[in-house]
């Protein structure tokens, strides 16, 4: 095949790729107010946190205040902080970003007391749950966040070690979602989680985008089966 008939066929091809679009909904860094996309509405309920500051954790990146469950509960149901979203553009999948602080001693699913887990539900069905070993225990960061803390380092709080990661390329990456509507829900628990000033978690720059893919038109295809023709006709011209 000659050149230009490859580059006809390849632009002719192009079309046919689903293309995405991002479109982020909700962002907040809990110290300038949330920014949301025009038409949203945005709640927050926080029975488990409160807006706090980050002490140390500027040294990870961190700034001003987070949403932290330090120093509350742990009472039934009162571990949560969950966000309510409304009026959401059209949207095949969701992606939820932030940086994720882990406070003070956390005894993993195998220190004591044990099992201490970070949880996050989207309505109402479990999208995250790690656990981590600052105090004791042997398991931690099990999904593999990225480690933005440089490992486990005194941030603040009480005296115990800390740690923090990024939520990017997590679980919590293009979750199917289609509904207009949202509720996102962060929670530590498991039976061991003392929570109040024993271990706590903090978010910081939470954000939720929404994820459309494009297929491709009819027009496309039909463009996509003149370049395939091409492209035959190219091969059959060449074997002559
Ligand atoms: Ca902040
Ligand atoms: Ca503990
Ligand atoms: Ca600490
Ligand atoms: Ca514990």
């Amino acid at each position: 095949m000659n050149k230009k008939r490859l580059i006809t066929a390849l632009l002719l091809v192009a079309p046919i790729t689903t293309s995405a679009a991002v479109i982020s909904v909700y962002s907040n860094d809990f110290d300038s107010g949330p920014v949301i996309a025009p038409g949203v509405t945005a709640s927050w309920t926080t029975p488990g946190a409160s807006l706090q500051s980050v002490q140390g954790y500027t040294a990870a990146g961190f700034s001003g205040n987070f949403l932290s469950s330090y120093n509350i509960g742990p009472t039934a149901g009162a571990n949560l902080a969950t966000l309510t979203l409304n009026n959401l553009p059209a949207h095949d999948s969701i992606s939820i970003g932030g940086l994720l602080a882990i406070i003070d001693s956390w005894d993993s699913t195998n220190g004591s007391p044990a099992p201490d887990f970070l949880s996050i539900a989207v309505d109402g069905t479990s999208v995250f749950q790690d656990t981590y070993n600052n105090a004791s225990g042997s398991n931690n960061n099990l999904l593999g966040l990225s480690d933005i803390n440089g490992g486990k380092v005194a941030r603040g709080f009480t005296g115990w070690l800390d740690q923090a990661f990024n939520l990017i390329d997590s679980p919590l990456t293009a979750i199917p979602h289609t509904a207009s509507s949202i509720q996102i829900a962060i929670a530590g628990n498991g039976a061991g989680w003392q929570g109040g000033s024993d271990e706590a978690w903090g978010i910081e720059n939470f954000s939720l985008s929404v994820n459309t893919t494009t297929v491709p038109e009819p027009e496309s295809l039909a463009l996509f089966s003149l370049g395939l023709l091409g492209l035959g006709f190219s091969y059959r011209k060449q074997k002559v």
